[in-house]
């Protein structure tokens, strides 16, 4: 694959792990009972584990239907369900641990992962919330573990009356999405035109929520 991360972006560990506690996490409301959490630097190591992703995840292109044409999705996909092994046991710690924080508040552990690689600033996703399934009756959480270029996620409420929130999301973040955030509230990716290097998303979901 011709994408390849620029050199390290500061993370010089010799191994991908875990590194701040997830208490750590700081937490803003939303409007209508969505909330996200917010934690810098996470994971350590990001620079191994973005480059084992990278050579090991089986990426693949998907297309979709736009109107009247088919269109390219402008990112790669690959999708972990519970009964698979992970591309890297950081990711099976990760996920562990994101279940013993927001176990009790969610009511069930993460079980599944979603990984999204832009290979560019041309590589995005369109406004959306994860209401194929469970999502869009429940509350629910979607956990984002970052790597790679800074891209912003932004996030806006679907009634049009909060303000939009952009995040910035760099090397090793972890960001929560959480509440009724899928039902009431959608995000995106946008392109740029700025000359950006790739970025992986990792995505924790627990079971049915899509
Ligand atoms: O790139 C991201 O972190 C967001 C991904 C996302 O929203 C999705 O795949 O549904």
């Amino acid at each position: 694959m011709a994408v390849q991360l620029q050199g390290s972006l500061f993370d010089v560990a010799d191994d991908a792990g875990l590194g701040r506690p997830l208490s750590e996490a700081r937490r803003t409301p939303l409007a209508h009972g969505a909330w996200i959490d917010v934690l810098p630097g996470w994971l350590s190591g990001s620079d191994i584990l973005f480059e084992a992703l990278l050579a090991s995840v089986p990426w693949r292109a998907e297309r979709r239907h736009m109107y009247d044409n088919v269109v390219d999705v402008p990112r790669l996909l690959a999708h972990y369900t519970e009964a698979d092994d992970l591309p890297h046991p950081v990711l099976a710690a990760a996920r562990d641990a994101l279940s013993a924080h927001y176990g009790e508040e969610l009511g069930e552990p993460f079980r599944t992962l979603g990984l999204c690689l832009y290979r560019d600033g041309r590589d995005s996703v369109a406004w959306h919330g994860d209401r194929i399934g469970r999502g869009a009756r429940e509350n629910t959480m979607v956990a984002i573990l970052s790597l790679g270029q800074p891209r912003p996620l932004l996030l806006r409420p679907r009634d049009g009356g909060a303000p939009h929130v952009r995040r910035p999301l760099g090397h090793g973040d972890l960001l929560v999405m959480g509440g009724t955030c899928q039902r009431t509230w959608d995000h995106s990716v946008p392109k740029t035109a700025q000359p950006v290097g790739p970025r992986i998303s990792i995505q924790f979901r627990p079971r049915g929520v899509l």
